[in-house]
């Protein structure tokens, strides 16, 4: 097994990721040299078939008080993804219908060199496992180690132009699989959207993987969106399309409540939502609640994107 995330022992708040992005190069080459000896790219699943696939790179934190991530069974069992129905369990029981090869993603729009990159090629980037906190705008919130790279990468490759001001995704579209697509609960497809320095903000991840492991369909395989600082529905599943765009992009949330959900959706215990509070929040697996952290913990990192702005006004 290259990197079984070991769940509670090892998995504590002092490792959640940010507080200054610390990249270990020694636990690279620690990772990396066990994963050759003891098997290869064997414990990648769907990883393992890239064949220039890199080991993670650990990212821990300076600093940060004693706290489990959430466990695995936990984060792959209750989950939101509405395009496999609204319950909490519906998407463990339905997301096994989604197909994930092939699977290409087109980035287009104001950049120089658009392109079409299938998933294979996107598991060549290097690495990462990120420890992030994800805080669902219900009130309810994970600790999860993500594998994947920045987003920054991806967007870097295909040159934003100088009109490129926000960053357009795109869910798949496929009502036979996803038979939530049938529904009216959302416009389909799911989009979401963020202003280019959010997407290129070193803390915005594309995640393949979760828990050392391939991402399971219900969290949104073979890639999907994670923004930590951002309510979850932020944290687009299943992308099949990125377009760089001058004006700021529709939102599937904010299309179907524009007065409970704005483009910006970050964390803020200060601003409730219009039908609760958003101060505390349940971490799964916990009884009791907790603070609900500005911008959910990653203030230092992300507070001066919006420097001047009313969050109240900018929710
Ligand atoms: N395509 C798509 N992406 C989605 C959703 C969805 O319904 N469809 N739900 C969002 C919401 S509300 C949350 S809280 C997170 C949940 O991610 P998780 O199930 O991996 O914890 O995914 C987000 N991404
Ligand atoms: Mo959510």
């Amino acid at each position: 097994m290259l990197f079984k995330f070991p769940t509670a022992s090892m998995a504590r708040e002092d490792e959640v990721t940010p507080k200054g992005l610390v990249l270990s190069r020694r636990s690279l080459m620690a990772v990396g040299t066990a994963a050759f000896a003891v098997g290869g790219l064997s414990g990648w699943p769907g990883l393992a078939q890239a064949a220039a696939f890199q080991a993670p790179t650990t990212v821990k934190p300076a600093d940060g008080k004693l706290d489990a991530a959430t466990p695995m069974k936990s984060a792959t069992t209750y989950n939101n993804y509405y395009e496999f129905g609204t319950g909490k369990s519906d998407p463990a029981d339905g997301a096994s219908a989604l197909r994930t090869r092939p699977w290409e993603i087109v980035v287009d729009g104001e950049v120089a060199k658009p392109t079409t990159i299938g998933i294979d090629d996107l598991l060549k980037f290097p690495m990462e496992e990120r420890i992030y906190r994800l805080r669902c705008v219900e009130g309810w919130s994970m600790v999860i180690p993500w594998i994947g790279f920045p987003l920054a990468e991806l967007l870097k490759r295909v040159e934003p132009t100088g009109n490129a001001k926000y960053v357009a995704f795109q869910t798949l579209l496929d009502p036979e699989r996803m038979y939530g697509q049938k529904s009216w609960v959302l416009t389909w497809p799911y989009v979401e959207g963020l202003r280019l320095d959010e997407a290129m903000h070193p803390l915005t991840l594309m995640a393949v993987g979760m828990y050392g492991e391939t991402m399971p369909n219900q969290n949104g395989a073979p890639i999907r969106l994670v923004v930590p600082w951002k309510y979850g529905f932020k944290s687009i599943k299943s992308v099949v399309k990125i377009s760089l765009v001058k004006d700021q992009p529709p939102t599937a949330w904010n299309r179907s409540q524009p007065r409970e959900y704005g483009f910006y959706s970050n964390v803020n215990p200060e601003v409730d939502h219009p039908r609760w509070s958003q101060a505390t929040e349940r971490r799964v697996g916990d009884f009791s609640r907790r603070k609900t952290l500005m911008f959910n913990g990653y203030a230092d990192e992300v507070a001066s994107l919006y420097t001047g702005m009313d969050l109240k006004a900018s929710f």
